[in-house]
């Protein structure tokens, strides 16, 4: 029996979900294979409505190294005239789905990064609500290495989580920027000892999931639509939302429950 490429594992009766990439030898870079598993997962995760939170991890030493540079179907042909590969056609058809599907979950998403993050890999977790990694992690925006531009949301997230400067510096220059300096400079919510990742994360989604989904979700929504809208607009888009909010039953449970001083019970989705 083949090794299925994205372990799946529910914690916390059932409100958490772990996807783990799952091709350690190949540092769990994306074959179309991968693309496939880790897709479906995902859409399975939004279709269960008794998930409340996602964690996005990594097997073995690695969270995801980018696309796989040993597939034929995407490395350039060395014989002399072949055509070229169309790697547009690999962004649009695998890359840009599988970013606004995480972009678009119902759900918050936590990726635990437990190794190197690179190429693809990074923005992977970097499109994640919440990145938590591990001390050993690094983030390397690799594709200027072999000639390429950041993908999968890297022009759009990396100057929105670090500013043009910082931005540039790091997608120019393709250095390996270890997780305890992504912590330092926004690009990630925290870095933490290796050995405290996993319970890290999973204290993260556990508590994620006992929140307010809706509202959580909103929010990841608002704030990047704020990103385009001027004071005005943003104010306007946040009374829309808000007016949305306050008809959830996760309102008027998170009200009734700070007056009679108990812990609320939040059932949104
Ligand atoms: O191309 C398109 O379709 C367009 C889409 C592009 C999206 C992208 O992601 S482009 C960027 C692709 N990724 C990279 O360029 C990263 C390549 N990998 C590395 O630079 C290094 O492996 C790392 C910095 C990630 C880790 O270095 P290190 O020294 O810890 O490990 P290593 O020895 O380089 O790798 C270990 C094994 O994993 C090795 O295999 P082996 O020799 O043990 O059989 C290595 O070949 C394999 N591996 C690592 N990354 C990839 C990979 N195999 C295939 N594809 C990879 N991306």
């Amino acid at each position: 029996m083949t090794e299925p490429l994205v372990l799946i594992s529910d914690s916390d009766s059932g409100t958490v979900r772990t996807l783990s990439l799952n091709r350690p030898a190949a540092l769990n870079s994306f074959t179309t294979g991968l693309h496939a598993e880790l897709l479906a997962a995902l859409e399975a995760a939004a279709a269960d409505r008794s998930v409340r939170c996602v964690v996005l991890t990594g097997t073995g030493r690695a969270f995801c190294a980018g696309q796989d540079l040993a597939d034929p179907s995407v490395a350039p042909d060395p014989t002399p005239g072949a055509a070229p590969k169309d790697l547009g056609h690999v962004i649009s058809t695998y890359y840009g789905p599988l970013v606004a599907r995480l972009r678009s979950m119902p759900v918050p998403v936590v990726a635990a990064v437990n190794g190197v993050a690179a190429g693809a890999g990074a923005n992977l977790a970097l499109c994640c609500d919440l990145v938590v990694a591990g001390r050993s992690a690094s983030f390397i925006q690799a594709f200027t290495r072999i000639g390429l531009v950041p993908d999968t949301g890297g022009t759009w997230l990396l100057p929105r989580l670090v500013g043009p400067a910082r931005a540039l510096g790091i997608a120019m220059l393709g250095d390996k920027l270890p997780a305890e300096e992504a912590a330092r400079i926004g690009l990630i919510w925290q870095c933490v000892d290796d050995a405290a990742l996993a319970d890290t994360a999973a204290a993260l989604a556990s508590r994620l999931a006992g929140m307010p989904t809706r509202a959580l979700v909103a929010t990841r929504e608002a704030m990047a639509a704020a990103q385009n809208l001027d004071l005005g607009a943003a104010l306007a888009e946040e009374a829309r939302i808000q007016r949305e909010m306050g008809h959830a039953d996760d309102y008027r449970e998170g009200v009734e429950a700070f007056r009679a001083k108990r812990a609320p019970v939040f059932k949104d989705r």
